[in-house]
């Protein structure tokens, strides 16, 4: 496929209401979108990375430079590029997989568009519909929290996340479970927000039946999570420690993860997340799709690769109406709690013109 150029498009969207966690508060989605462009076709990726580098050590601006200076030249001279091997071309530079997985996702579109392939054919979709949760954030009050619940609950989702930091924990599950009983799917997500002195804290959640507790140390510190583990009768399921198939691996096999959060952006890509299914398959480790408050871009990426055999929980790929008042593409419709796998070529969706231009901030174009 010969790439004739390539746009990065900054855009900023408001949330529908702020979004809390242990890192932060996030009101305005500062996003960035890669569009390859091709003879046959035209691809789209969006870079995950936030405004800052508080989920991880890549932030927006950052993602952009990388991805203009050296990125770009490096495609641009290589004399074939295809998608599986935009990780092999990029691998000299270091790190910044949520960068990378942008532009090798542009690239992967933009092939499968040409080729009439979906996103979830490709991957090896096996469900044309996923079932989907909520992630909710901290909130001012409790009682705030458990109205919100609610009402994700009464639109359908199949399960509900609630992100807890030191002092907003053990209160906020036990009144959720309290209001709504047994039944509901819940699980929580620290953010790295604990030590394993907070162990005792910890094992307060366990009560509460919860399905996982997530990411509750440092992202280094898979022994850390593996001597919590012993500790704590919830599953532990990390996020922010899985980096690739190689350290899921790992963290399996020293026992600090029943459980593992796929996000393709924090892995490199989406071939990487799918050698990350595999590994946790081949080990009977259940994986979940999580999610950054994407685009309909970046979500219909998402909801293609948890439509794969071993994404057997819920994963944090909420419709498009619970983040933004209108997205960039086709909406994203709650069903039945579940969301339909988009069935055209490609990520079979597709930013309007209008609206990208209605939210764009800046635009770059790079002739190849
Ligand atoms: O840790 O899962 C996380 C959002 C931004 C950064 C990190 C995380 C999250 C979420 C939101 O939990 C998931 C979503 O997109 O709905
Ligand atoms: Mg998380």
């Amino acid at each position: 496929m010969k790439i004739s150029g390539v746009e990065l498009r900054r855009l900023s969207m408001t949330l529908r209401s702020p979004f809390e966690t242990s890192f932060g508060v996030v009101t305005e989605r500062d996003i960035l979108l890669v569009r390859v462009v091709t003879e046959e076709a035209e691809g789209w990726g969006e870079c995950a990375a936030m405004s800052e580098p508080v989920y991880s050590s890549e932030h927006i601006n950052g993602a952009q430079d990388v991805i203009r200076r050296f990125f770009l030249p490096r495609l641009a001279a290589a004399p074939h590029v295809t998608s599986a091997l935009v990780a092999q071309i990029l691998a000299p530079f270091k790190g910044h997989p949520i960068a990378k997985a942008a532009v090798e996702a542009a690239v992967l579109d933009a092939e499968l568009r040409a080729a009439g392939t979906s996103f979830g054919d490709h991957l090896g979709a096996v469900r044309s519909w996923v079932p989907v949760g909520v992630s909710v954030g901290i909130m001012p009050s409790v009682a705030e929290l458990v109205d919100t619940v609610g009402g994700y609950l009464d639109q359908g989702y199949r399960r509900i996340k609630l992100k807890i930091k030191p002092g907003w924990d053990v209160e906020p599950v036990r009144a959720v479970r309290e209001r709504f009983g047994e039944a509901p799917l819940l699980q929580v997500d620290a953010n790295t927000a604990y030590t394993l002195g907070d162990a005792q804290r910890l094992a307060a959640l366990d009560p509460f039946d919860l399905l996982l507790i997530e990411q509750p140390l440092p992202e280094d510190d898979i022994g850390g999570h593996a001597a919590l583990a012993r500790l704590l009768h919830t599953p532990i399921c990390l996020d922010e420690s899985i980096v690739s198939a190689r350290s899921a691996a790992e963290a399996i096999a020293l026992g600090a993860c029943r459980i593992v959060n796929i996000k393709p952006a924090r892995v490199g890509g989406y071939l990487e997340a799918r050698r990350v299914h595999d590994v946790c398959a081949a080990n009977g480790v259940p994986v979940w799709c999580g999610g950054m408050l994407e685009t309909g871009i970046g979500r219909a990426a998402n909801v293609a690769l948890a439509a794969l055999p071993n994404f057997t929980l819920p994963g944090d790929i909420s419709a498009s109406e619970r983040y933004f008042e209108r997205d960039i593409t086709e909406p994203f419709v709650l069903r039945d709690g579940g969301l339909d796998v988009p069935q055209g070529p490609g990520l079979g969706v597709t930013p309007d013109p209008v609206l990208l231009d209605e939210f764009t901030t800046a635009t770059d174009w790079i002739d190849f």
